[in-house]
């Protein structure tokens, strides 16, 4: 084999090893549940992001970022504040709980076009906090154009239990979809083979579909509704996102872990 060969045979690997794992919009707060006693501050993160493999993309300043709390939605697109991570475009915003609630935070990127696919991707991505011991509401959409609606509380689980949630898409349940999940791995594991690294479960005819986490950490659920819509000819990818985190049982006089301590920081 020459230097070229290997040269493109060397490319040609780090391409489709990057594209073996599935992208995900990822909004990641410092801990979905907020308490009395603790600090009231928020650092929400924005990635566009291979979460398993761990390697990024480019985020551009999404088009709307922000919170529905209380069935109000605030705009927060100026809180953002870009971050690099790993050499690539992120963003964090700082937000302060005032009071109880449910919060859920969401972003709507730019479309980012995929070469590889030939496709836009656009990934309506949320996550949702609770401050204050509230827990009322989690079962309602925020009303995004895409959307998984969660039928699990998306907070305080532990690892090995079952999440379900239903797709909405324009408000209606999407029969049949096709929902890829990952861990934001953080370096933590290694998958035994490719096929490993994204889980992929299908939604019933209702539009819910339903998996199992087997480890904790957070774990990045995207239902993909492709052939929906078209900017310039080509197909979009459009994406409903939900990122939840699942916590180990913790012994008694043991410390539990926080601050998404077990993974690599923010
Ligand atoms: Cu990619």
């Amino acid at each position: 084999m020459n230097f070229i060969s290997l040269f493109w045979g060397v490319l040609f690997f780090l391409f489709t090893a990057a594209h073996a794992s599935a992208h995900f919009g990822m909004v990641i707060p410092s801990d979905p549940m907020v308490l009395q006693g603790e600090g009231r501050k928020v650092a929400v993160d924005l990635l566009f992001w291979h979460p398993f493999a761990g390697e990024g993309m480019d985020l551009d300043k999404p088009v709307r970022f922000g919170v529905v709390e209380n069935g109000r939605d605030h705009d927060l697109l100026s809180f953002l504040k870009e971050k690099k991570r790993d050499d690539r475009r992120t963003w964090r915003a700082e937000y302060t709980i005032k009071r109880p609630g449910l919060y859920t935070f969401y972003m709507e990127p730019k479309p980012y076009f995929e070469p590889a696919e030939d496709l836009y991707i656009v990934h309506y991505t949320k996550t949702v906090v609770a401050a204050f011991g509230e827990e009322e509401g989690w079962e309602e959409p925020v009303g995004l154009p895409a959307e998984i609606v969660p039928l699990t509380r998306p907070f305080g689980l532990y690892a090995g239990n079952v999440f379900q949630g239903r797709i909405l898409y324009k408000g209606r349940p999407v029969p049949h979809a096709v929902v890829e999940v990952e861990l934001f791995n953080g370096g933590r594991y290694t998958p035994p083979n490719d096929y490993f690294v994204t889980q992929v479960v299908r939604a019933d005819a209702n539009g819910v579909f339903t998996y199992v986490a087997p480890a904790a950490g957070w774990w990045g659920f995207a239902a993909l509704l492709p052939g929906e819509e078209e900017i310039r000819g080509k197909e979009v990818e459009i994406g409903a996102v939900i990122w939840v985190k699942f916590d180990e049982l913790v012994r008694k006089n043991e410390r539990p872990k926080t601050k998404n301590e077990n993974q690599k920081p923010f």
